[in-house]
């Protein structure tokens, strides 16, 4: 595996499943333990701007979208026990903030989804000090995004993220790379999306398929499951197998 889709790690997905239920739930978690185990690493070592725990913190009902269902907006993002205060404008809007070493010195940055009371979502990167970088916001109040994950897609050595923009309407798989203090758009690719209004928990992820790292999201109006893949700067899309339930993202030929 290369080193920096080695790096990638999202330690928030054990307390974002220990809050899923329902048997749909469980195939979820199956399958997204299953994309995500050839990405752990261990964390980083503390020193420096990189983080080693993050939690969200406050739980908030002002922005009162319920995208992920009730529960998954909060005031606060916790960074190693500090607690950074999202403002008066902002909440944090996922099932868990994620883990990745996104700029390869080997401490792991923060991917969170900001919500604007008033212009809906970004992506968001933090360290341990504080936000590093974020997309524009999308623009519209209740307009929401879902992270897929992070890895380095194209080989290239840099490590891109990968997102749904407005997963239940525009369904548009954008990639982003981290330069410096801004989120550089690199790819995207429209009729792709990863989550289902309401539902508490994100599809899909990054797998490796035949040993490269792969996007595997569903077809707008999922019915298909749908492996992306980065190559020279452009998203080609290949279509695998029927989607049936969140489990369809588990077991397919050809990818672990
Ligand atoms: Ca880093
Ligand atoms: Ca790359």
């Amino acid at each position: 595996m290369a080193r920096a889709a080695a790096a990638a790690e999202w330690s928030g997905r054990a307390a974002a499943a220990a809050r899923w239920s329902g048997r749909a739930a469980l195939a979820a978690v199956g399958a997204l333990a299953g994309l995500l185990a050839a990405c752990v690493s261990p964390a980083a070592e503390a020193g420096g701007d990189g983080v080693a725990r993050a939690s969200f913190a406050q739980p908030s009902t002002r922005y009162n979208h319920e995208a992920l269902g009730p529960g998954n907006e909060w005031a606060a993002l916790g960074l190693d026990g500090t607690e950074f205060p999202a403002g008066d404008a902002l909440v944090f809007e996922d099932v868990a903030p994620r883990l990745a070493d996104l700029d390869g010195d080997g401490d792991l940055e923060v991917i969170v989804v900001e919500s604007s009371l008033t212009q809906g979502s970004r992506l968001a990167v933090w360290g341990g000090k504080g936000r590093i970088a974020a997309t524009p916001f999308i623009g519209t109040r209740h307009r929401w995004l879902a992270p897929v994950g992070a890895a380095d897609l194209d080989g290239d050595g840099r490590v891109e993220i990968a997102y749904v923009e407005t997963p239940h309407l525009g369904k548009i798989l954008k990639i982003v790379r981290l330069d410096g203090d801004r989120l550089a758009p690199v790819a995207e690719a429209r009729g792709l999306t990863n989550h289902r209004y309401g539902d508490p928990f994100i599809q899909g992820g990054i797998a490796r398929c035949g040993g490269v790292p792969t996007i595997l999201a569903a077809n707008a109006d999922w019915t298909r499951v749908v492996a992306i893949a980065l190559s020279g700067g452009a998203l080609i899309s290949r279509d695998l197998s029927a989607y049936r339930d969140p489990g369809s993202f588990a077991n397919l030929p050809g990818c672990d």
